[in-house]
């Protein structure tokens, strides 16, 4: 283990925009690492070339580099983060906890990312009508998190990785045809975010 402090080698590539850049921003804050943020606009011109130069081989971000690893793939940089320092556990330590977390993750990475993020809130972000049968699917998907949410944070007493995904795609969801009357529709959600809204601007 290194102490987070003596450890300034650590940089995190992608944009503030980015679902996946923020978890690991997210997990990178709580658990005490500093770090320096290297800015790359996937979606600008070149971005894809510029993510691969960057370490990404499929052109995405984020990438995370600690001094010679580098690293892609948002689950591998942020179960990293949680192993390679001193800290908070970002993980519970009891199976049934761990359990949840990972399907909490795995709701965002197959659910809220495709339908509430790109499904739902891209089309209203460029002035397009959603298809009625992905705001069913997008209000689902939250009915879902909603029986799932925990308290104070997503997985109970101490924020977890589960946290840092959800909680990096809210913006975007509450700004979406199913997530809109979010403190009505999913007041534990809604909780929740009260709470985890301060995650996103940590560092
Ligand atoms: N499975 C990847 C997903 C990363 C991802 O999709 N990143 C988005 C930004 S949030 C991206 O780079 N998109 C550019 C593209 O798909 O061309 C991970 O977990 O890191």
């Amino acid at each position: 283990m290194t102490a987070a402090r003596e450890i300034p080698s650590v940089t995190l590539t992608g944009a503030d925009y980015s679902v996946y850049t923020r978890i690991a921003r997210i997990a990178l804050d709580l658990k005490g690492v500093r770090f320096r943020f290297e800015p790359l606009d996937v979606f600008a011109e070149g971005g894809t070339g510029k993510a691969r130069l960057a370490g990404h081989p499929f052109g995405k971000i984020p990438v995370l580099r600690h001094g010679d690893l580098t690293l892609f793939e948002t689950l591998a940089i942020t179960r990293y983060i949680d192993q390679a320092f001193d800290g908070p556990p970002l993980e519970p330590a009891e199976p049934a906890g761990r359990a949840r977390m990972n399907q909490i993750i795995s709701v965002v990475d197959t659910a809220v990312y495709p339908v509430l993020v790109w499904g739902l809130h891209v089309p209203r972000s460029e002035g397009r009508e959603p298809e009625p049968e992905t705001i069913a699917e997008g209000r689902k998907v939250l009915s879902v998190l909603e029986d799932l949410a925990g308290a104070p944070w997503i997985c109970g007493s101490t924020p977890s990785l589960a946290d840092a995904y959800l909680a990096a795609t809210m913006d975007y969801v509450l700004d979406s045809a199913a997530g809109d009357r979010l403190s009505r529709d999913a007041p534990r959600l809604w909780d929740w975010w009260q709470r985890a809204e301060a995650l996103m601007h940590e560092s």
